[in-house]
């Protein structure tokens, strides 16, 4: 069984405890991989070696820093075949999609941050009285980026581009879950001669050596994807040290459906919100708010097209819904339904477990696609999140009542809003809280704009120069000349 090593100071390294994790594939239930469970002893040689690295990454041009991230995106872009498949493998996400959308994108984030490397500015401010402040943007020293199991390499690169394009050393921790695309681009480290010790990846359980992690009076920042309940407590233990933050947390995600919307591109696109990748992203339409008007129509055609979504085997080109990523995941997913089922919803479609017909995939962790509707909006199946392939189905009056329903849950992470009226669109772009909003489309992401949420989504944006930004620390100088 393949061993997947922590990547410490240039080295491939085994924990220092030699204690080792089952990594499981989703598709068949099998464990095809060991994972380092990593431990303190880990941990203080990776700060220590990002520490040593700091001084002379944090020095080298910013152009330099550039080049050998985009080394690294070609790296990633010669191995897109195997990455692909290494993530469906370890995911349970259809091929399709990691070869279209996951492994592209991880490399587009590296080359996005190659760019911003040399692009990062800071700003002058010139005063009457014969002064000028400059802003110095300092890169923070040794950061922490904590990442989940839903987009394993993306969500890896998403964090540590940035981090490394502002010359900071970085301690990653990938989701113990779905560990092995960041055990492949740690190999690709190396092959593309990033310095020894400016990237550590280790690897182990979140409440063991991801809190260690958080904990370590040495690290500066930490930048967290994952679930709400996890970024609490990561709050709490870094607050009191004033460590800096960025916490990209769950979501209840509204697609909001007026009856003036054009019909074909709406229901593709609430589809798609609420389907992809099982449902496991943050940002996937959980609760599809529709128009009383409309609301019959919209919910049998949407049943029908959910009711044919091909579950199969992940490794096969035609699946659309792959397996649910864990045991105990795929488990909390089918107690949602059974408590809504209990609460006096409708299941329309969906609904259980499921069987793909791939032999090798019988004992795997499927759920169907599952619609329901009949429930209130302050029910716990349109209030908390369920991270599966579960889509609530809930009436609206008129646009006031949509946006207290859209508005009515303690997540803010994003919202689509599907109607042919330009004002529409713009007033209630304004009045949702959300921190990422769509019309007339769902996911369509450019790196240059913010990226998170409000509320119990989190705090901090990521993205764009907002991510630059995060992993610096503002330094003011006031030249007094006259
Ligand atoms: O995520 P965790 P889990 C949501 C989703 C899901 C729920 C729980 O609703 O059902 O979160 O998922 C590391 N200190 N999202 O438990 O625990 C962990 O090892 C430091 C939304 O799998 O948040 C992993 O690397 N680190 C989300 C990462 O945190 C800790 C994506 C995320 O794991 C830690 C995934 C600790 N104390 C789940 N505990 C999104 N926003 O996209 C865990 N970790």
């Amino acid at each position: 069984m393949e061993k997947i090593l922590n990547y410490i100071d240039g080295e491939l390294r085994a924990p220092a405890t030699d204690n080792w994790l089952d990594v499981m594939e989703p598709a068949t239930a099998t464990a095809y991989g060991q994972l380092s469970d990593s431990g303190v002893e880990d941990l203080e040689l990776a700060v220590a070696a990002a520490g040593a690295a700091f001084p002379a990454w944090s020095q080298t041009p910013a152009e330099e820093r550039g080049r050998m991230l985009r080394r690294l995106a070609q790296k990633i872009e010669a191995m897109s075949e195997p990455l692909a498949l290494a993530e469906s493998i370890d995911t349970g996400k259809p091929i399709a999609v990691t070869r279209k959308v996951d492994i592209p994108r991880a490399a587009r984030n590296l080359h996005f941050f190659a760019d911003a490397a040399s692009q990062f500015a800071s700003e002058s401010h010139h005063m009457e009285a014969g002064a000028i402040n400059y802003t110095l943007r300092m890169p923070l020293g040794v950061v922490a980026c904590i990442s989940p199991w839903n987009l394993p390499l993306y969500l890896l690169t998403w964090k540590i581009a940035p981090a490394l394009a502002a010359g900071n050393c970085v301690i990653a921790k990938p989701s113990e879950i779905t560990p092995v695309t960041a055990w492949l681009f740690s190999r690709l480290c190396q092959e593309a001669g990033l310095p020894p010790g400016v990237l550590n990846i280790i690897h182990g359980k979140g409440p063991g050596i991801g809190q260690a992690i958080v904990e370590h009076p040495a690290i500066n920042a930490i930048s967290f994807t994952g679930g709400s309940a996890t970024g609490a407590s990561i709050a709490r233990t870094a607050a009191p040290e004033f460590k800096k933050l960025s916490l990209e947390l769950g979501g209840k995600n509204p697609s909001i459906v007026f009856a003036d919307a054009d019909w074909e591109s709406m229901m593709n696109g609430v589809v798609r919100a609420g389907y992809s990748n099982q449902g496991q992203i943050c940002l996937c339409g959980s609760r599809v708010l529709v128009e009383a008007s409309i609301y019959e129509k919209f919910r049998d055609e949407f049943v029908a097209r959910v009711a044919t979504l091909k579950i199969g085997d992940p490794l096969n080109e035609e699946t659309e819904q792959g397996a649910i990523v864990s045991l105990p995941h795929r488990d909390k997913i089918l107690d949602c339904i059974e408590q809504a089922r209990q609460a006096g919803g409708n299941i329309l479609t969906g609904g259980g477990a499921s069987k793909p017909e791939a032999d090798r995939c019988s004992e795997g962790w499927f759920v169907e696609p599952t619609v329901i509707d009949g429930l209130a909006a302050d029910s716990a199946c349109n209030q908390d999140e369920i991270f599966g392939p579960v889509v609530s189905l809930i009436p609206f009056a008129d646009e006031e009542q949509a946006l207290a329903i859209a508005n009515g849950t303690r997540y803010g992470l994003a919202a689509s809003v599907w109607s042919s009226d330009v004002s529409r669109c713009h007033r209630l772009a304004e009045q949702l809280q959300a921190g990422l909003i769509w019309v007339n489309t769902w996911m369509l992401r450019d790196l240059r704009t913010p990226m998170g949420g409000l509320k119990s989504s989190g705090v901090g944006r990521e993205g764009g120069m907002e991510a630059m930004r995060f992993f610096t620390e503002p330094r003011n100088v006031c030249i007094k000349y006259r």
